[in-house]
């Protein structure tokens, strides 16, 4: 659902909350919000006295009692109906929970949400009174059925995460626009497909691109929805170089949305990959969603703003984010800014593939990932999985996530991360999954799991897939700060003798399309905790603090060769 041009109300603000470690808050029905029962007996929970917590924000990083906690948490918050807005139509949207949340609308149950990092609403027209109650149930808990499953190499950061809005909108509203551009030789097309909820077969709209003067009326087909097809050669082609994007509106009866978009084409072409039919090389680098210098899943403007600096500063055209969908803010600043994004859902190693539930929790994670970001020109694949085992029920899993996702998306390439078979001196591409998706990432640890630093320089590639590939991950912790003998893990200098070797090893993969680095930042994770880890994957390239590394200079040094390479001066 399209939000961003609408009128909305930001929920955002200090919150009650309350941990429910034995989840008896459901059966006690706090969210009636009773400070009594009927029978006049003292109620247990009484949302009134609820500590104060910062919406949006994790739990974990809150309140230093709640740093490990996993569980239930109940929030609660008071909303005042904004002024003239009675009448219009309503919902409440969450831009992200983690990880099953419940919402409760004066008393009532709105429904349940699955999933940690993707948007959910609920619509409440004709359910805003003056003064009204919110209470949501967070359950943080993992489980080997849900997405990621219940092992994973990260922060379990539990609770509201992501901004809460309010939203509203005429009664016939127009549901969202997706723009899908065709760069040909000679002209470039954009068709811009459209809902109209309770819009009529044979109604008036109209879409504009002010900026070129172009107004194109139609009319509404079958179900609301709407088509246009609009010769647009005149515009200039959105590219990481020059983001150039461009106002679109549709207009419906008394609704209006617009949106900036830039016009752009994506695809696979053999081994290689295009934007706007130019072959495309990836200075990239992975990034986990946690808000660098202090921690916490929770990204504010200024976290973003560094991320993206210190990655530029690297000389990055592309970013990896892992493992799960990150805020959409960043997809937003990627296409003002002009990076490339990778994005993913949380299949992440060994999930349960035979579950038809876990199955549908991530085609509707998928769903709603493409729903948020399709028209984000920076977003180039969709990944589907991180190094998933090779098992015919995980082929079948993600043959089916890859289906769905053409299905909702037919622009844009799918990928998955995987493994490459590797021989002593070789390594070779031919996971069954890298000939079902249309970009093959490949993740190796060549001289930091098994063998030496410069162990990498020697080892030649090939591939079955006749796919683009990336090395969607190698790297060597390294403790900042901590130097030694390049023979010697956990030191900066074993970092950089890894990195120079692996680059180098790069450079010799002709099917290469790009490298993303594991990572940029290190990033806390409860599975890492010897005395160099303390608690964090130390495989950034910038610790936590921000502090640079030996290996980013060789980074940096590397792609900027690269870029002169593949894009001249
Ligand atoms: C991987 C995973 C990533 C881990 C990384 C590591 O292969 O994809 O999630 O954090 O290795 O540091 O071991």
């Amino acid at each position: 659902m399209h939000i961003s041009s609408r009128q909305r109300v930001s929920l955002n603000g200090e919150w009650g909350l309350e941990i429910d470690v034995l989840d008896a808050g459901r059966d006690q029905k706090i969210y009636e919000c009773r400070t009594e029962t009927p029978e006049g007996r003292p109620e247990n929970f009484d949302v009134t006295a609820f500590r104060r917590v910062a919406v949006p924000g994790d739990w974990n990083r809150q309140f230093s009692e709640l740093a490990y906690y996993e569980g239930v948490a109940w929030y609660h918050h008071k909303v005042s109906r904004p002024a003239g807005w009675a009448g219009k139509r309503a919902f409440l949207y969450f831009e992200g929970a983690n990880y099953e949340t419940t919402v409760y609308w004066n008393g009532e149950e709105l429904g349940t949400h699955e999933g940690g990092f993707t948007p959910f609403y609920f619509e409440v027209t004709g359910k805003i009174e003056s003064q009204n109650t919110l209470v949501v149930r967070v359950d943080s808990r993992r489980r080997t059925d849900a997405l990621p499953s219940d092992r994973y190499d990260w922060f379990n950061y539990g609770g509201i995460t992501r901004s809460v809005w309010l939203v509203y909108s005429p009664k016939n509203y127009i549901k969202d626009f997706i723009v899908t551009t065709e760069v040909g030789k000679k002209q470039t097309f954009a068709t811009i497909d459209f809902e109209v909820v309770g819009g009529d077969k044979g109604e008036r709209a109209r879409v504009l691109i002010p900026e070129l003067k172009v107004e194109v009326p139609t009319k509404l087909g079958p179900g609301g929805k709407g088509q246009v097809k609009i010769d647009i050669s005149a515009v200039t082609l959105w590219t990481p170089q020059k983001p150039r994007m461009y106002k679109i509106e549709v207009a419906c009866g008394g609704d209006r949305i617009s949106d900036e978009i830039g016009f752009r084409s994506i695809e696979r072409k053999g081994e290689k990959l295009l934007l706007n039919g130019q072959p495309l090389f990836l200075r990239g680098v992975c990034v986990h969603e946690e808000a660098p210098r202090t921690a916490g899943r929770t990204m504010h403007e200024r976290d973003i703003e560094f991320i993206f600096k210190t990655a530029r500063s690297l000389g990055a055209n592309f970013l990896r984010l892992v493992h799960y969908p990150h805020t959409e803010q960043m997809a937003r600043n990627a296409d003002k800014s002009g990076m490339l994004l990778w994005e993913e859902i949380p299949v992440y190693k060994a999930c349960d593939f035979k579950s038809k539930r876990t199955l549908g929790v991530a085609k509707n994670m998928l769903a709603e990932l493409i729903e948020r970001d399709r028209n984000r020109a920076s977003v180039i694949a969709w990944s589907v999985a991180n190094e998933t085992p090779e098992t015919p029920e995980r082929s079948r899993f993600l043959k089916d996530l890859v289906k769905t996702s053409k299905a909702l998306d037919p622009s844009r390439p799918v990928a998955a991360a995987m493994f490459a078979k590797r021989n002593k001196k070789s390594m070779t591409v031919k996971d069954p999954l890298s000939k079902i998706v249309d970009i093959v990432g490949i993740n190796e640890y060549i001289g930091w799991y098994e063998e030496a630093a410069t162990a990498a320089a020697s080892i030649k590639w090939k591939s079955e897939a006749k796919r683009p590939v990336i090395v969607t991950e190698f790297g060597a912790a390294a403790r900042a700060g901590l130097r030694g003998k390049v023979t010697e893990r956990w030191t900066e200098d074993y970092q950089e003798a890894l990195f120079n070797a692996q680059l180098d090893m790069a450079e010799k993969i002709s099917f290469l399309v790009g490298t993303t680095p594991w990572v940029l930042f290190d990033f806390r994770s409860p599975v890492r905790m010897n005395r160099h880890q303390q608690g964090y994957n130390r495989k950034g390239l910038v610790s936590d603090q921000g502090v640079r590394k030996l290996a980013f200079q060789v980074v940096r040094d590397r792609y900027e060769a690269w870029r002169k390479k593949y894009e001249g001066k």
